[in-house]
């Protein structure tokens, strides 16, 4: 039985790419009655109908590693979560919640200062020096210089990954410059917003000529909707966490206590007030949900 990828869904129908080969596939009744309803990125086996070999069906959907709910993509394994350096500014509480989600749905994250034309004093190397030093993989790009599309092109090689940020931070016009075949729709933010509402979104993915695939996302996904306790929250930090042996009261929550390792790696330089700010401020977040829910 033939196997393929779900690359596109529309109307009941999947298209699912099998060898470099486009089939129209319908799901099987049997998936509709236990609930499991074929995404974008699965990994699927489809039988052929006799007599037409671009139109079949779904007969199987193997276990996906990942699920992305907004996007709705299964077997995402990597997040480019693209920030302009200007127009419009970083915001770096926004990104870190990205951060936050992709490392609670398991994916590894590659940040990306896009727009580093229209800074040319180099600002940016600001927030290279944050995230870098958090231990996260940053590039720097320019569409109109093409600074950086190279590396980026070869960071998405061989995998299934999703581009995140903000409307108008240059994620369409990033997959645009690695693929002039994507011909993905680009444009100025206020223009956008006139239309926003009347364009159709399909999630679709797009197949990289060296191997993989990517999902361009409208605006800012949904991803940043975080659903945990207070109390999990530094774990996500991922510099805090070689500091917490350091604490000194078991159940430490990093924000007022004495002896508190990650403040004194705070006062120490070695993490970045930029980041433990921004968890301060999601702690009390999460913190006064929880009690405005009880
Ligand atoms: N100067 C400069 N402008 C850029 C760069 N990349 C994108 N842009 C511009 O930024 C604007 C927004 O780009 P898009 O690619 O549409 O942004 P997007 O992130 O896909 O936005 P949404 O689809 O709304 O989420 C466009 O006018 C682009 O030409 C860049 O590297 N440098
Ligand atoms: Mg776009
Ligand atoms: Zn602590």
């Amino acid at each position: 039985m033939p196997k393929g990828i779900i690359i596109k869904g529309i109307g009941g129908f999947y298209y699912v790419k099998v060898n470099n080969k486009i089939i129209e596939c319908k799901a099987r009744g049997k998936f509709r009655k236990s609930n499991m309803i074929p995404m974008v990125g699965d990994y699927v086996e489809v039988s052929v109908l006799p007599n037409d070999v671009a139109k079949g069906s779904i007969d199987n959907i193997y276990p996906r590693t990942t699920a992305l709910v907004r996007p709705p993509v299964a077997n995402v394994e990597q997040l480019v979560i693209v920030v302009a350096v200007r127009k419009p500014d970083p915001n770096l509480l926004l990104l870190d919640k990205l951060i936050i989600a992709a490392e609670l749905n398991k994916l590894s994250i590659i940040i990306c200062l896009n727009k580093i034309d229209l800074d040319e004093e180099k600002t940016y190397i600001h927030q290279y020096n944050i995230y870098q030093s958090a231990g996260y993989k940053v590039i720097c790009t320019s569409i109109h210089t093409h600074q950086g599309i190279d590396e980026l092109k070869n960071l998405l090689k061989g995998k299934i990954s999703a581009f995140a940020g903000v409307s108008g931070v240059g994620k369409s016009s990033l997959l645009n410059a690695i693929d002039s075949e994507y011909r993905l729709e680009t444009g100025e933010v206020s223009k956008k917003i006139a239309r926003g509402k009347h364009t159709t979104r399909h999630v679709e993915l797009l197949t990289l000529e060296d191997g993989g695939y990517v999902v361009d996302t409208p605006g800012f996904s949904s991803m940043e909707v975080i659903d945990i306790q207070a109390g999990e929250l530094s774990y996500l930090f991922k510099e805090f966490i070689k500091y917490f042996p350091l604490c000194k009261f078991r159940g430490c929550t990093h924000t007022v206590e004495p002896g508190c390792g990650v403040i004194e790696a705070v006062n120490e330089g070695k993490i970045s007030d930029s980041r433990y700010q921004n968890y301060i401020q999601l702690y009390n977040q999460l913190k006064n949900k929880k009690e405005w829910e009880r």
